[in-house]
This record gives structure tokens, sequence and C-alpha cells, in this order.
């Protein structure tokens, strides 16, 4: 297999998610995080495992948000694959990530555009709304309601990749997952995959300051970046904001996450990659990596406590 094509459409993402959550129905259930254009659902999975005979214990939430652009492939194959090991890894190191939070993970929130980039367009990365004229889609990672519109943002709605949208949150994917996280109480880590650049950035994307716990986050990042290289011996750059190691660009969810909802560990992973082509194969060695980064992270954040 040249490329992910056949193995994990939206479909088989979601026939996986149904299929783990009834195998273990006491602590893993499919979440609908939002709803796509196509009326297609932004579904997750929650995993919460119990503390103490408590079936529903009050964690901090780790949130995983990926494929928000539709052609990065593998950020939804490494989602799944990331989920899979927290099911069914018998590493100490891994079941404890599993049990210390209450797991929120979209492996695919932009499900319109993956789907498209399937059948039709392997380039396609915006959402498939139909703008007034007549252009189809906006970019889901410049649509957020902070900053709107003012860095790597296009105001044409035939734009082939920045187009941010009408108005903030013009697209109901954004805006109905928006929504679903603003209900969470407890969020500690949010968290988005994308490809392809190597590099992991933390708030905020429009702006060459740092933020108040920036100097925690590099560190924590850091760390999360050493676990990573011990397993294929690949260093990623960063930690960084993307305005210093990539580009200012705004309306992105990580940047409303951080604002709006203080969120207090909040990093963008770029995935590895030397196109958005990047074969099946690559998969088990991109999904242990980022089992050892996040392994390193949350280890590292409770060092700092
Ligand atoms: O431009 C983007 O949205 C991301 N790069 S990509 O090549 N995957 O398109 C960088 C996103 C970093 N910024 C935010 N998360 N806001
Ligand atoms: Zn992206």
């Amino acid at each position: 297999l040249e490329d992910l094509k056949t193995l994990l459409q939206e479909k088989d993402i979601y026939a996986y998610l149904a299929d783990v959550s009834r195998s273990h129905p006491e602590w893993a259930e499919v979440i609908v995080g939002g709803k796509s254009y196509e009326g297609r659902e932004i579904r997750g999975l929650r995993i919460n495992t119990p503390v103490d005979g408590d079936d529903n214990p009050n964690k901090p939430v780790f949130f995983i948000e990926s494929g928000i652009h539709a052609r990065e492939w593998i950020a939804p194959a490494t989602t799944t694959y990331f989920i899979n090991q927290l099911l069914t890894s018998n590493d100490p190191n891994v079941t404890r990530l599993r049990d210390q939070f209450d797991w929120r993970i979209f492996p695919t929130v932009n499900p319109d555009g993956y789907h498209y980039s399937y059948i039709f367009d392997r380039y396609w990365r915006k959402t498939r709304s139909l703008s007034k004229n007549g252009c189809i889609g906006a970019d889901p990672n410049r649509n957020w309601d902070y900053n709107w519109g003012q860095y790597s943002s296009s105001d044409n709605p035939c734009d082939y990749q920045l187009y941010a949208g009408s108005k903030p949150f013009s697209e109901i994917e954004t805006r109905t997952l928006s929504s679903y996280i603003s209900n969470i109480d407890n969020l500690l880590f949010y968290v988005a995959f994308h490809s392809y650049a190597a590099l992991l950035l933390v708030p905020y994307s429009d702006s060459t300051d740092h933020i108040d716990n920036y100097d925690d986050l590099v560190k924590i990042g850091n760390v999360s970046l050493e676990y990573g290289y011990k397993v294929n011996q690949i260093r990623y750059d960063g930690p960084g904001t993307a305005a210093e190691t990539l580009y200012k660009a705004s309306g992105g969810s990580m940047d409303w996450v951080r604002n709006k909802l203080n969120t207090p560990l909040v990093y963008t992973y770029e995935l590895r990659g030397n196109s958005f082509h990047w074969p099946a194969s690559k998969i088990p060695e991109q999904g242990k990596e980022v089992t050892q980064m996040m392994i390193g992270l949350t280890k590292e954040a409770r060092n700092l406590g």
C-alpha cells in the first residue's frame, strides 16, 4: 500500500471506535464532538478508566484534535494508532498514561474534507461548505474566533488553502467542536496533530510574544521530543511559537483554546513526512513516536506540578 488509501477512511475509523467501545463498555465510549456541513458526525472516543471502583472519576481531561486539515492523512492514522496503544498496551508507562486522564480523542475533526481528499482531490485541505460565490470550503484552522483573519488567512472563498471563512466560526465543524470543548470542565491538555514538518508548536501562532507559562510549555515539550527521539532517533524541531518557527497564522484552534478557555497545556504537533503522501507502512513508527511523546509530555508536566 503506497498510501493509506482503503485503509482508514472516516467510516473505517468510526467503525474501529464503535468496535473498541463495545469491547470496553465500562470505560470507553463513542462521543460526538460536533457535526459537519455534509451531515457527518465528528466522532471520537472517550476513555475514562475507573479509580477505586468509581466508574466516573473526575480526572483532568486530555483532548486530542486531529485531521483538521483534510490532506494530512498521517494525523488521523497516528491518532487511531495511539488510541489502539492506549487500549491494548501492557507497558506500565502506557497504562499509567491511559489511567491518568479523562481522554477525549477525535481522529478526524474535518470528516467531509477528509472524505473528499480520499475520493476526489488528494490535496484538499478545507471544509466542504458552499460559499455565496460558488466556491467551496474554508480552512478550519483559520476559522476560530480569536484574532480571526489576520495572518496567513485569505478572504477569497476560492483560495484553495487559506480562506478563513465568511466570519469567525462560519464553519459548522469549528462552531460545534468549539462548543463541545467549552463544555469540558477540567481541561488540562489540548493537543492537535497536523503534518508534515516534524515540529512542535506552542501558543500563540500569530505573535512572537511569549505567554506566561511559555518556559514551562517549552520544558515539557522538550521532554516530549526527547521521548519521541528515543523511538527512531528522529528529533522534531521546536518547541516554539509558530511565529518564530514556521509563519504567523491566526484563527487556529490552539490559539482559541488557550485564549478563550485558558487551557494551561496546549500544543500542536506537526508530524513527520516528506509529503502528504506518507506510506501506510510509516504509521506504526509514527504512532510509536507519538505514544512516547505523550508519555514524555505528561511525565514532565507532573514533575513541574
Ligand atoms: O498552517 C497551519 O494551520 C499549520 N500548519 S499546516 O502545514 N499543517 O497547515 C500550523 C498551525 C499552527 N498554528 C495554529 N495551530 N494556530
Ligand atoms: Zn495542518
